[in-house]
């Protein structure tokens, strides 16, 4: 089972990333502040480094400026991301711990296929999900493409060798599904408040939220008939393989 990270393991965009984006801003002494929707819009480039060049250049900052700037308000950001990792500032979704206690006590093979940079993910992981073993993580350091470009998911097959028939991702965005279909694997979406409102018509099931027993989350979409009633559970993801 593949796992994205940001907007799936942890809701991480909102109070994560844009704050340490703002305070990389501030840090710079730039007049650029980024609200919640403005960075709901922004999201839809996936990489920080990307989404800085882009909003510098949609501001008329020049390229040899922008080759300059973005790089280094990048690292100044990751390094702020990894500080609020570690006090704690982001957790788990709800029913994500849960979900992972149970494949791994399947035996099921985990792993992370995520644009975020190695230097925030790997302290992330264990920080939030301590004893869970993920036997490959491919982060946007290793990778070209970044998603909707499938280069990361194949590369994840790859290492854990692997058909994308018997391998299922849960993702929680256009980007992410359109990458992760387009590696050839069936795809879960659970959505939150930046992605409830893309386009995931593509994906096999769709659901607001990982569920718990007792506190069913809701079925948006159940293209493969999977008859999940709203807990994204192991009998759930394996009904998707084969
Ligand atoms: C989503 C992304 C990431 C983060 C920012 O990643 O697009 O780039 O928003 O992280 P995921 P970086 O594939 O896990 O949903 O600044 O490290 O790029
Ligand atoms: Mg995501």
């Amino acid at each position: 089972m593949v796992f994205d990270v940001d907007g799936t393991l942890v809701d991480s965009e909102r109070d994560g990333h844009r704050v340490a984006f703002n305070q990389a801003f501030d840090d710079f002494e730039l007049p650029y502040r980024w609200d919640e929707d403005v960075y709901g819009r922004l999201l839809r480039v996936t990489g920080g480094q990307r989404r800085i060049d882009g909003y510098l250049a949609e501001h008329g900052v020049p390229e040899v400026e922008r080759a300059r700037l973005a790089p280094a308000l990048h690292r100044h950001k990751t390094d702020i991301l990894k500080r609020m990792v570690a006090d704690g500032v982001i957790g788990p979704r709800p029913g994500v711990a849960r979900l992972l206690a149970e494949l791994a006590g399947r035996g099921c093979r985990l792993a992370v296929a995520t644009t975020g940079s190695r230097g925030w993910v790997d302290p992330l992981l264990e920080r939030v999900l301590p004893g869970v073993s993920f036997e490959v993580v491919v982060t946007g350091d290793e990778v070209a493409g970044r998603k909707p470009d499938p280069e990361v998911f194949v590369v994840v097959l790859e290492r854990l060798g692997t058909p994308a028939g018997r391998t299922v991702v849960v993702e929680d965005s256009h980007e992410g599904l359109t990458a992760a279909k387009a590696a050839g694997l069936a795809t879960v979406v659970v959505t939150n408040g930046y992605t409830a409102d893309h386009d995931l018509t593509a994906a096999d099931l769709v659901l607001d939220g990982f569920g718990d027993p007792g506190h069913p989350a809701r079925v948006v979409t159940d293209r493969r008939g999977t008859g999940c009633a709203g807990v994204l559970d192991g009998d759930v993801l394996e009904r998707l393989t084969g």
